[in-house]
């Protein structure tokens, strides 16, 4: 440990951190923009200067190593004065179009330019006009909006290992950008957006998809409904004032009535529906001598990247569409058919935690209902805008129920949103398929938790033991593959979801910037799982009456043709 005093403040700190991360552990808060807790120190912004004595000039205190007895001051006249200098330079070229600006209120360089004092812009610099990257469906980027902070390719390449962006240019034309800067649907982008996730302002957002799904629920010839991935119930609080990993299951179901859903379900119901597909799948690849390992194929993320980056590995991908995709299969035949709605008039929309899930409900195969399955894909920002719009207090909603049949979920479907999550889900139904019987604990530690990857052994039936591997994050992802292809992988069932913490720490969620608000996140998962009443996929009487009265059975004919897609090279 060292021994450091900053602003007459003593503390002990290990001798490897920064100048920074002391005064963090003071609560001393020190403005940062490029700086970002998971990801590598760049230095690159300055705004976080401080006074050490003895140093020559002020230092930037995320890459300033601590030294024994060091004495640092961040708060004096000359500190104050260079880090407003440093906004008021980033500002001098930046639009000033906050109040139409995505991130308005949300955005840190705004948020720091009124901290540090900058009440005018004394520099009115040349302003650049570099076209919008929007040709793909999920993202949208403004260079106009980057202030060169680096944070979207340190998260492409270092938490995704997909490194699609990169530093071009010299000076006043510095810029980030795709490779040749093309645009990111020209690109190996996976749209996962975790660029979006760690950008301090409004340069790379999600593509908002708001307008047309006010304009069909304003429609009156339409019926409009709407499925709720599982990782938005523990995150849209945090977008509507509530604290960090708050459970908002039944506000959320009241809020989307209120915006006027004619029917609000829970992809929770398809997340069911998925394990049925996807477990008997694995059965029958582990009896029949399928390609093994089998890997699961609900992350879109994960999907984009498996296919750009290593296709010849495709068949170990499992076939089942993703709980969105079933879903919107099955609403507008089963459901259209049930509730005796011409599907043209359905309009499907998912609220999810994800921005490649637009991607992957605009993929051409996703219309087996003879329809687009999924019409709109709102993240949960987007749908917490929607809420605010509607003028409605969220806090004081009173819960409301989903809708039956395809509102019905278990606490397995739940779990989906969480790493280690489907594989759990999976090992709760596939060991009842396998055995007959019925887990005495269905709570698997060993697949839960952040770790990277994880592994873990679970006995199907006596002389049946499936060795199963849990991976989150396109770079774990990468790691996994490449064992793949080395012939080291000897696993039956992989897991991989394209987000840090799984779906939890999905890119269209609500922006935090620490590992343990997603904890809270994912926390507040299983928490919903422990309060469901159905817990297992197998024991959801509305997936039992799909199969009874319509499907017939897992990957029949139906399910083929409604519930399992295929892959591009
Ligand atoms: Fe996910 Fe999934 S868990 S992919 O992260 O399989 O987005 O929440 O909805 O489809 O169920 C996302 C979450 C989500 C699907 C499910």
């Amino acid at each position: 440990m060292v021994n450091i005093t900053i602003d007459g403040q003593q503390v002990a700190v290990p001798k490897t951190s920064t100048v920074l991360e002391a005064a963090l552990s003071l609560g001393i808060k020190v403005p940062t923009l490029c700086y970002h807790p998971e990801l590598r120190v760049e230095g690159a912004c300055r705004v976080c200067m401080v006074e050490v004595q003895g140093a020559r000039s002020l230092v930037a205190s995320c890459v300033y190593p601590v030294n024994e007895g060091m004495v640092v001051h961040t708060n004096t006249a000359a500190v104050r004065e260079a880090r407003k200098s440093v906004v008021e330079l980033l500002l001098a070229n930046h639009p000033t179009e906050c109040l139409s600006c995505q991130r308005n209120l949300n955005c840190e360089l705004q948020n720091i330019a009124a901290d540090v004092g900058v009440r005018e812009i004394r520099f009115d610099g040349e302003k650049k006009n570099y076209p919008l990257d929007d040709k793909n469906p999920s993202l949208v980027r403004d260079q106009n909006k980057c202030i060169l902070c680096g944070r979207c390719i340190r998260a492409c390449s270092e938490r995704q290992g997909v490194h699609v962006y990169s530093f071009a240019n010299r000076g006043f034309n510095t810029t980030v950008v795709p490779a040749f800067s093309l645009g990111l649907d020209q690109v190996a982008c996976t749209f996962c957006g975790q660029c979006a996730a760690v950008c301090p302002t409004g340069a790379i957002v999600e593509k908002d998809d708001t307008e047309a799904v006010w304009a069909a629920l304003s429609d009156p010839k339409k019926h409009v409904i709407v499925q709720t991935a599982p990782a938005v119930r523990v995150a849209l609080g945090e977008a509507l004032d509530l604290p960090n990993g708050s459970i908002v299951t039944g506000k959320m179901v009241a809020a989307l009535k209120r915006l006027g859903f004619d029917k609000v379900f829970d992809t929770n119901f398809s997340a069911d529906l998925t394990i049925w597909e996807e477990g008997s799948e694995l059965i029958d690849r582990l009896t029949n001598g399928g390609k093994l390992p089998m890997i699961t194929s609900c992350s879109p993320g994960w999907v984009n990247f498996i296919e750009l980056k290593y296709p010849d590995l495709l068949d170990h991908l499992s076939t089942a569409k993703s709980p969105q995709q079933m879903f919107g299969a099955v609403a507008k035949t089963y459901y259209a058919e049930k509730a005796g709605i011409d599907p043209k008039d359905i309009v499907s929309v998912s609220i999810m935690p994800c921005t490649a899930k637009k991607a992957e409900a605009a993929r051409p195969e996703m219309n087996s209902s003879g329809y687009q399955d999924v019409d709109y894909v709102l993240t949960t920002r987007e749908l917490g805008r929607m809420v605010r719009a509607a003028g409605i207090n969220f806090a004081k909603l009173t819960e409301t129920e989903f809708d039956a049949p395809l509102g019905i979920g278990s606490g397995a479907g739940v779990i989906f949103g969480a790493t280690g999550g489907v594989t759990e889900a999976a090992l709760r139904t596939v060991v009842k398929l396998v055995s007959g019987k019925e887990l005495d604990n269905i709570e698997f530690e060993a697949v839960r938790g952040m770790t990277g990857i994880k592994e873990a052994s679970v006995q199907l039936k006596e002389g049946l033991t499936a060795k199963v591997a849990i991976a989150h994050t396109l770079a774990n992802a990468r790691v996994m593959l490449d064992k793949i292809r080395a012939g080291e992988a000897d696993y039956h069932f992989i897991e991989i979801m394209a987000c840090p913490g799984g779906c939890s720490g999905g890119g269209g969620q609500p922006i935090i910037t620490s590992a343990e608000k997603r904890q809270k996140r994912m926390d507040a998962i299983y928490e919903c799982d422990r309060c469901s009443e159905i817990r297992k996929s197998h024991d959801n009487p509305a997936i039992k009456e799909l199969y009874d009265t319509w499907l017939g059975k897992p990957l029949g004919e139906k399910s083929h043709h409604l519930l399992h897609t295929h892959y591009h090279k």
